[in-house]
């Protein structure tokens, strides 16, 4: 009979150990997956976020098409879709003081006398340091009429056309420089879009772009994108 009691202490001790044990990884797991305020790929976008999202909580660049989870819903763009933002529009600009960027667009008219004329636009959010594309932006200026006997006048600094007749190819160049913006160390984009408005106010065609800002030594691959200065959103 003492033989039987022990075997039967042992047995329940096994069993207890098992099954507190099992409870303890169990609710760990819970609290890892279910801690909205968390950031654990530590990308600026909370765990919540991130599931509300269908973003990956472990993964700081969900489509790996190089811009964060973070930079892409600051900017606007599908962190789940790898060809948003557009490769096509994104425009590099050095975080160096002697850095510039010239940026051509061209856009196609049918002119029947008027004059055409181009004007930029921030469009995104300011960040944390309170920059926009506009914080980088310096000017545009008209380049080309083709051909050049279908406008009158090319005013350049105007960013004018003037008196346009048929179907004209007009150029236009913007340009950016990093200049005395603070550096910040940490890659960072923002939106802007060029509208090329006739005479008569008629908006003829806008085209956008994404300034992408990278501190020297960065690429897009290894790019240490910026966080949220107020914790993760
Ligand atoms: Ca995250
Ligand atoms: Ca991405």
């Amino acid at each position: 009979m003492p033989r039987l009691i022990a075997r039967v202490l042992i047995l329940g001790v096994l069993v207890g150990c098992g099954d507190s044990t099992s409870v303890e990884r169990d609710a760990s797991d819970d609290e890892d997956a279910t801690d909205p305020g968390g950031d654990r790929d530590r990308d600026g976008v909370c765990d919540g976020t991130e599931l509300a999202r269908g973003t990956d909580a472990d993964a700081s660049d969900s489509d790996e098409d190089g811009f964060s989870d973070y930079a892409e819903i600051l900017g606007g763009f599908d962190p789940l879709d790898p060809s948003s933002p557009d490769r096509d529009q994104v425009y590099v600009l050095r975080e160096t003081p002697e850095a510039s960027l010239q940026v051509p667009l061209t856009q196609s008219v049918r002119g029947a006398g008027e004059d055409y004329s181009g004007a930029f636009e921030a469009t995104g959010r300011p960040d944390d340091a309170g920059d926009t594309a506009a914080t980088f932006y310096t000017g545009s200026v008209a380049t080309f009429a083709e051909p050049p006997e279908n406008a009158s006048v090319v005013d350049p600094t105007g960013e004018a056309f003037r008196g346009v007749v048929g179907r004209t190819l007009l150029g236009f160049e913007l340009r950016f420089a990093f200049g005395g913006a603070t550096p910040r160390l940490c890659a960072r984009s923002h939106r802007w879009r060029y509208n090329i408005k006739r005479s008569d106010g008629r908006l003829i065609g806008a085209q956008g772009g994404l300034l992408l800002i990278l501190p020297p030594g960065q690429t897009l691959a290894t790019a240490q994108w910026c966080l949220p200065a107020g914790g993760c959103i």
